[in-house]
């Protein structure tokens, strides 16, 4: 095999030396910083966008109000239906001229998402995305795949720069055609891929389908995110490529890739890089802000952001905050359960998709490939998971062991359901965010 010239434990070399001085904070020093930043955007945003001035004036609150970091809750929420009542431009708080680049989320319902960034905050976000990279045991002279689709979406570009200030050399692959990908691997030797976690698998399984060892390749991290993934996801990743897998989070309305990210030391859930984003936990229907520890909605306020300044946005994402560990001072969240919209609600009882794919993923026998389906049954909903069966085992060995999933999905989610074996490469592929759940009622 080829002699690969940074080794694993290269990778895992200690960072501390390459943190970034805001990552070395005290907590005290970092709510401080926070909450100067909080008083200028929170003054930006008001003066400059015109639903921030109407939507402070109704809820009777002004920019000279904020005077700790708790009179936040102060501060009236922003929605997507804000952004899209102001679409495409209405949020921007800068005047065109100063706006230097343009993104856009597809928006399965609707008009998309459109937000925009100043130089500055270009300089910004590829200097946290570096950051989120180096926090994943990435260094300047390594070769990195880019797989996140280029384009209005914010993966493929967000990465791209994150990569370039990190001082490391930038494969621009985007996403799709699988088989180029793992030509491009196998040519390039890249140290790290970034893509979505689906698209990985999709990835590992068309290395086989060539007759290469996943891991045999020269990849020894990646960088996952765009949509939840589990830890079970993870193990089976890292064991199936011989690589270590982190999380990346982030959103469109919100800047794109690397709000916040894994570090390597813990693989714990995303460090919330605190010094750009204030997050807040909320109860999704009261609106109420619940402790630290706690399941909820996420909201984020951004700190630094200059043409599209969010206050309070609710991501509709359900986690909860954790303390600092690799990064004492900046918030964890532990990996995203799914989007409230992900949820679905079969017969009374609420399940996620990641739920699903935990159990999926601790039972041996089965294959990470599987859809979920919802039909009307008469009167009542119904839910089916379609998994493929495994290509090497026996058809029974694998029936036995969709029996066994539908066992667990009744005992730890509540919900029953039908789990209808497929034949191998029969359900559709990741090439990107993958869609899980498909409604036909
Ligand atoms: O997906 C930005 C991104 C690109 C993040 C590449 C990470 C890597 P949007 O298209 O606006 O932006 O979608 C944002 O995707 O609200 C979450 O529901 C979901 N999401 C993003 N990262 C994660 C993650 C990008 N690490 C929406 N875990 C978010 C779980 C994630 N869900």
């Amino acid at each position: 095999m080829t002699d690969h010239s940074t080794s694993r434990a290269a990778v895992r070399a200690p960072a501390l030396a390459a943190l970034d001085a805001e990552e070395r904070l005290t907590r005290a020093e970092l709510e401080e910083l926070q909450l100067q930043r909080l008083q200028q955007t929170v003054r930006h945003a008001y003066a400059n966008v015109p639903l921030y001035t109407r939507k402070f004036d109704e809820a009777g609150v002004h920019p000279e109000d904020i005077r700790v970091l708790a009179d936040i809750e102060r501060l009236p929420f922003t929605t997507k239906a804000d952004l899209r009542e102001t679409y495409p431009f209405g949020m921007f708080a800068v005047p065109m001229s100063d706006v230097a680049r343009i993104h856009a989320s597809s928006g399965t319902t609707g008009r998309p998402t459109v937000v925009g960034y100043t130089r500055g905050d270009l300089d910004r976000w590829g200097a946290l995305v570096a950051r989120s990279l180096r926090a994943a045991g990435i260094r300047a002279g390594m070769k990195v795949h880019n797989a996140y689709g280029y384009g209005l979406f914010t993966g493929g570009l967000g990465a791209h720069a994150g990569i370039e200030a990190l001082g490391a050399t930038v494969i621009p692959v985007s996403g799709g055609q699988t088989a180029r990908q793992v030509q491009l691997i196998r040519d390039f030797e890249p140290d790290a891929i970034l893509c979505t976690p689906s698209y990985l698998l999709t990835i590992a399984d068309a290395m086989v389908a060539q007759g290469i060892d996943p891991r045999s390749t020269s990849l020894k991290v990646a960088v996952l995110g765009a949509e939840p993934w589990t830890n079970e996801m993870r193990r089976e990743l890292e064991q199936r490529m011989g690589i270590d897998a982190l999380d990346i989070y982030g959103l469109s309305e919100v800047m794109g890739p690397g709000v916040g990210s894994e570090c390597l030391e813990g693989k714990d859930g995303p460090h919330i890089w605190e010094d750009h984003f204030l997050p807040e936990v909320i109860d999704a229907e009261s609106g109420a802000a619940l402790p630290d520890g706690e399941l909820g909605e996420l909201v984020f306020t951004s700190l630094t952001k200059e043409a599209f300044p969010v206050i309070r946005y609710r991501t509709r994402d359900l986690t909860r905050l954790l303390p600092g560990t690799a990064r004492p001072a900046m918030r964890r969240m532990e990996k995203v359960t799914g989007r409230n919209d992900d949820m679905i609600i079969v017969r009374g009882v609420n399940l996620f998709p990641t739920q699903i794919e935990e159990l999926v993923l601790g039972i041996e026998q089965l294959t990470p490939h599987f859809i979920l389906e919802l039909t009307k049954e008469g009167r009542m909903d119904a839910l089916t998971v379609r998994i493929e069966r495994h290509p090497d085992l026996p058809v029974d060995t694998c029936r036995a062991a969709a029996e066994v999933l539908a066992q667990r999905i009744k005992v730890f989610v509540g919900s029953t359901v039908a789990v209808r074996l497929e034949e191998p490469g029969a359900l559709p592929r990741s090439e990107g965010k993958y869609k899980r759940v498909y409604d036909l009622r």
